[in-house]
């Protein structure tokens, strides 16, 4: 193996690329990698199965199901997944030990054995996300822009609420929580009204903010979306109106790249973003010819994700989650998958030869940008990812060890 990374370094070399660099850079680029993988978004909260156009499929044996086998799980996926990683938790979540507290009034002691774990397992720091979906306060399938004025305050202290165990978690673990609001609101059929629903959330949201939170501690996100099952027809949440309501008021926008039409991607929002904005968080998914959540792969529009990351030094600027459920295969290993792809696809974005190809772009030199380009994309990959793994005592020996896992706890769950 010492071999083939030597080669790889002297052929990276020759375009200028140092590769030992580009490997302590990838290293400790957070990702924050998504609690709702293991358990198929159900949480601990026990409020009805998921709505708002979210769907797992598949029943694969050894679902999660409380926070003892969630956090195991998540233990040992970590144990194979390099890099920076950060937890991105969801308020149903909440380990409530049988109080009855409403989703409007959690604080944050229930989520405290979350920052405990975070920190036993050294996680870089905890994300957060209010729940909005799977809960009977949803009303007609509207939360935040519902007509029903007593709907919108549950769901306005919901928020509240979600800052305050935001600056909780920042305040034990020592970065910022990134608070990403996603609402399912949204319309089966043609709309009567597309403007209302929208100037509701749009208050809402001002009311939340109004409430006041550290902006040290916290980033606050808004996730818009195209469609949804069951919402086919019109998202409150849309694109323009998040993207406006984030700009006007200094938070920060949130692209998933399942939420877009199928020809858009997100790799050509990012720099358009980057452009506004201090800081752009992302969602990270694969959508299947509708947003279906499916394990993150190591495909072109991932690495082009990564490249516009890398290139653009925006590596404090984005700030990276994973968004996928899937739940017909070993959830630890979509897991393992999903968030190893994500940092080889970081890694080979540090890998590539930016001050030549924006050259070559600058004095259009496309002719060789495109040689160059198609060149550099069988470089021996490999052996460098080998390499970022064996420096934090990984390889590409994990499989085994997941099975065995199955076979020994994920099977006592049925
Ligand atoms: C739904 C959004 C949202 C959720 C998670 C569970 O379409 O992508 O981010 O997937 O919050
Ligand atoms: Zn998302």
């Amino acid at each position: 193996m010492s071999d083939c990374f030597a080669v790889a370094k002297e052929k990276y070399a020759r375009f200028g690329i140092d590769v030992e660099k580009a490997i302590e850079k990838v290293k400790k680029i957070p990702v924050s990698i998504h609690c709702w993988q293991g358990d198929d978004v159900v949480g601990f909260d026990g409020s009805g199965s998921l709505s708002g156009g979210i769907q797992t499929t598949g029943n694969y044996f050894g679902r999660a199901r409380d926070f003892k086998e969630l956090t195991d799980d998540i233990e040992k996926a970590f144990s194979y997944i390099p890099g920076t990683k950060r937890i991105n938790v969801h308020a149903c979540y909440a380990i409530l030990n049988g109080e009855k507290v409403g989703r409007d009034a959690y604080r944050p002691e229930h989520f405290k054995p979350w920052v405990d774990f975070a920190k036993r397992i050294g996680a870089n720091g905890i994300d957060f996300n209010p729940t909005m979906f799977a809960h009977d306060k949803v009303k007609n399938g509207l939360t935040l822009s519902s007509p029903d004025e007593e709907i919108r305050n549950y769901w306005i202290r919901h928020c509240i609420a979600c800052l305050r165990i935001s600056e909780y978690f920042a305040d034990e673990l020592g970065t910022p929580t990134l608070m990403n609001i996603w609402i399912p609101d949204g319309l089966k059929d043609v709309p009567a009204d597309r403007l209302t629903p929208r100037l509701r959330l749009k208050d809402s949201l001002d009311k939340i903010l109004a409430a006041g939170y550290d902006k040290n501690k916290v980033v606050v996100a808004v996730e818009s979306k195209v469609f949804g099952i069951g919402v086919e027809s019109y998202t409150v949440g849309s694109n323009e109106f998040y993207q406006n309501y984030a700009a006007k008021n200094g938070i920060c926008s949130l692209l998933d790249n399942g939420h877009y039409h199928p020809t858009e991607v997100v790799s050509d929002k990012i720099p358009s973003l980057l452009a506004f904005y201090d800081k752009i968080a992302l969602h990270v998914t694969r959508g299947v010819r509708w947003d279906s959540d499916h394990v993150v792969l190591f495909e072109d529009e991932l690495k082009e994700i990564a490249k516009e990351i890398i290139r653009n030094d925006a590596t404090d600027k984005v700030l990276i989650g994973l968004d996928y459920f899937d739940a017909s295969i070993n959830r630890l290993s979509a897991w393992i998958v999903g968030a190893r792809n994500m940092q080889k696809a970081l890694l080979w974005a540090a890998l590539q030869p930016y001050d030549t190809l924006k050259k070559l772009q600058d004095n259009a030199e496309f002719t060789e940008l495109m040689a160059v380009q198609e060149r550099v994309k069988t470089l021996p990959f490999e052996a460098v990812w080998e390499k970022y793994l064996d420096k934090q005592g990984l390889d590409e020996d994990w499989f085994d060890d997941i099975k065995k896992y199955e076979k020994n706890v994920l099977i006592n769950r049925k």
